[in-house]
C-alpha cells in the first residue's frame, strides 16, 4: 500500500491528489491514505498537503531504496529484489546470510551505513551514512570456481563506465580498486562459497564514495582516499549512480556468462589501469617482491615480469588463497 500510495504522489508531482481519488483508487479509507502519508513524511518524502486539493510529493529523500534506485535500473535480474537497511554490520555479511538462505540471483543488499564495512584480508572500509554507495550482489553464476575473480574485473568495468557516464574518468588498479586522482574512489570485495568445481553463490560487494567531504574521512584515510565530492567539487546522485553500476554490471555479466566473452571489460581494465607499465611490489606470504606490471591478458590476469625477466601470470583467486596481492610501489601500501 505504501509503494503503490508513493507511486502515485511520483507520477503527479506537478499536481495535487486528493485524499479521496487515492482512497478510491486503492479501495482504502482515507485515514490509512492519511496514516501512510505520514509515515512516508517520517521516511524523510516532502509531501506537502492541503485540505481541499489532497497530496503532493515535494521532494524524496537521498536514499537508496528500490522506489528511488528503479528510474535508473535498466536491468532483468540484477536488482530484481533489492532490500534496503538503514544501517548494517555489512552488506557482504547480510547478503551471504540470504544466500545461504536461498536468496535468488540478481538480489542487492544496500545499506546507509556500515558499522562493520570489510575489504580484503579482513581490512576494514569506512562507510559513513549517506556519504556513499555500499552494496552487495548476490550471484549464482554456472561456471568453474576457478574463473570467479573475473567477476570482480567485470564489477571494477561496471563501476568505471558507470563513473563515465556520470562525467568521470577514474583509473583501475587491478583487481578491484577504482581510482580518482591517485586516491581510492571505490572497492570491490568478491566472496564465494564452492563446492570443487560448483559455485553454491558468490557474493559482489562494492563501496563507492560518493559525497564524502574530504574532512570527513577519518585520519588515516585522508591521504587515500576520494570521493566524487571532493574530486570534482559537487555532490552526486547516489542514485543515480547506483542504478549505472547495476546496469552496466548486467551487461558485462550477461556476455560473460552467456558467451564466455569478457573482452570489452578486459579492455577497459586495460586502458584505464594504473598499474600497467609501472614497477609493482606483489607480496607473496607477506614478503614483498618487485616487479613490473605489464598487460592484463584476455583471461583477465595480471602479467607481471620479475627483475630476472620471468615472466608471470597472476590470477586474483591466488592472490587473496595465497597472499599474493600487488600494489603498486608509487601508491601508498595501503590504498
Ligand atoms: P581493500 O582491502 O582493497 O581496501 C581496504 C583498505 O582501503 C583499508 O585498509 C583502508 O586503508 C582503505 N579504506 C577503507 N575504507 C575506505 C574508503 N571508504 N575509501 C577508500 N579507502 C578506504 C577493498 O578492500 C574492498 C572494499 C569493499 C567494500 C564493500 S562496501 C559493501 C560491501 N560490504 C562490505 O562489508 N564490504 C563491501
Amino acid at each position: 500500500m505504501r509503494d503503490s500510495i508513493l507511486t502515485i504522489l511520483k507520477n503527479n508531482r506537478d499536481s495535487y491528489v486528493s485524499g479521496q481519488t487515492i482512497s478510491e483508487g486503492l479501495g482504502v479509507s482515507r485515514s490509512a491514505v492519511w496514516k501512510y502519508i505520514n509515515k512516508l513524511k517520517e521516511e524523510g518524502y516532502v509531501i506537502d498537503s492541503l485540505s481541499n486539493n489532497g497530496y503532493k510529493m515535494i521532494s524524496a529523500p537521498d536514499l537508496l531504496t528500490m522506489e528511488e534506485i528503479k528510474d535508473y535500473l535498466d536491468t532483468r535480474n540484477i536488482g530484481s529484489q533489492i532490500l534496503h537497511f538503514n544501517s548494517i554490520d555489512s552488506t557482504n555479511s547480510k547478503a551471504k546470510e540470504l544466500a545461504v538462505a536461498g536468496a535468488s540471483h540478481g538480489t542487492v543488499v544496500i545499506s546507509e551505513e556500515q558499522t562493520s564495512g570489510r575489504g580484503r584480508f579482513g581490512r576494514q572500509w569506512s562507510s559513513p551514512k549517506h556519504k556513499g554507495i555500499w552494496m552487495s550482489v548476490i550471484l549464482r553464476p554456472d561456471i568453474d570456481p576457478v574463473n570467479a575473480s573475473n567477476i570482480t574485473l567485470l564489477g571494477s568495468a561496471a563501476v568505471f563506465e558507470a563513473m563515465k557516464a556520470m562525467g568521470v574518468s577514474p583509473g583501475i588498479k587491478w583487481p578491484n580498486d577504482i581510482i580518482l586522482k591517485g586516491r581510492k574512489l571505490c572497492g570491490i570485495l568478491t566472496e564465494m562459497s564452492s563446492e570443487l568445481n560448483q559455485i553454491n553463490y558468490l557474493i559482489m560487494g562494492i563501496g563507492v564514495n560518493v559525497n564524502t567531504s574530504q574532512g570527513e574521512f577519518p585520519e588515516e584515510l585522508k591521504n587515500i582516499a576520494t570521493s566524487l565530492k571532493s574530486s570534482e567539487g559537487h555532490d552526486y546522485s547516489r542514485q543515480e549512480l547506483t542504478g549505472l553500476i547495476l546496469s552496466h554490471f548486467e551487461r558485462f555479466y550477461d556476455k560473460f556468462i552467456k558467451e564466455n566473452d569478457m573482452k570489452s571489460a578486459i579492455e577497459i581494465s586495460r586502458k584505464h589501469s594504473v598499474l600497467l607499465g609501472k614497477e609493482i611490489q606483489i607480496f607473496n606470504k607477506g614478503v614483498p617482491v618487485g616487479a613490473k606490471a605489464i598487460d592484463i591478458n584476455d583471461q583477465g590476469l595480471l602479467v607481471i615480469e620479475h627483475p630476472d625477466g620471468k615472466m608471470e601470470s597472476i590470477i586474483s583467486g591466488e592472490v587473496s588463497m595465497n597472499g599474493l596481492f600487488g600494489y603498486s610501489k608509487m601508491d601508498d601500501a595501503k590504498l
